[in-house]
């Protein structure tokens, strides 16, 4: 029994540590492209970020360039996703930054403030859950006013299970956006949007339940 126990155990943290739920490919259109075809691989099993002010909480551990990663033409407007590995299974928001790259999308880390947020999901009441659970899928419209050329595009699921400790699981896509427009929405800089003593971050999820819930960060564009 003890042993049978022990072994329990020690297959979950190990599937704790090497079998996270990982964004791997980019959905373009409904047609879901090729695992870390148009999606930068990160280095570290997506064990996840801890500390929201590393640059690791841009592109994740490893996803600082995307040499070997391609870029996905996309026209303005249309519909954008990210298609996972398996479902999200721990509770939390899931948020989706762009922010058009300096020059090539495959050449840039992510710095400056140049970041906006175009999809967000939040949390339901009564009962009290996050709408990301059991979902595999994130799909979106990316504006159709904002400037044509080469961006990153990011998603994050905010993991709230283990209060006061959030845990960010990232992946950064390449897209070549074409027919766009000259709207320029509000920019946040990534680290740097969010506080680490933003409520969305330390608000306990168990107790006292919470009856509001907000994503961290700005608010959604959608022009
Ligand atoms: C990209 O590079 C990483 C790190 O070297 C490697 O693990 C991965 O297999 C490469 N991905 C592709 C699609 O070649
Ligand atoms: C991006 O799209 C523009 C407009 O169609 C095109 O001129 C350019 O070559 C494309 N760049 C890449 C890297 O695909
Ligand atoms: C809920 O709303 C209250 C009052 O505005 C605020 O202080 C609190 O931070 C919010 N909680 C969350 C988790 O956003
Ligand atoms: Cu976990």
């Amino acid at each position: 029994m003890k042993i049978v126990g022990i072994i329990i155990v020690v297959a979950a943290l190990l599937s704790g540590v090497s079998a996270h739920y990982r964004f791997t490919s980019l959905i373009v259109n409904g047609q879901t492209t090729g695992a870390y075809q148009y999606v930068r691989q990160n280095t570290n099993y997506n064990s996840p970020v801890t500390d929201i002010t590393s640059t690791d909480a841009r592109c994740n551990v490893g996803g600082g360039t995307g040499g070997n990663t391609s870029t996905a033409t996309v026209a303005a407007g249309s519909s954008l996703g990210f298609q996972m590995d398996q479902a999200v299974f721990h509770l939390g928001p899931v948020d989706i930054y762009v922010r058009q790259a300096p020059s090539t999308a495959a050449s840039w880390d992510g710095s400056g403030a140049s970041w906006f947020k175009v999809y967000e999901l939040g949390a339901t009441y009564s009962p009290f859950t996050f709408t990301s659970l059991g979902k595999s899928q994130f799909s979106f419209n990316i504006p159709s006013g904002i400037p044509s050329g080469e961006y990153l595009v990011r998603v994050e699921q905010i993991a709230l299970h283990v209060p006061n400790a959030p845990q960010f699981y990232i992946s950064c896509a390449q897209i070549n956006l074409t027919g766009g427009g000259s709207a320029s929405p509000a920019k946040v800089s990534i680290p740097g949007a969010v506080s680490a003593t933003d409520p969305g971050l330390t608000v306990n999820i168990y107790y006292p339940v919470p009856t509001n819930y907000t994503v961290p960060g700005p608010a959604v564009f959608t022009g």
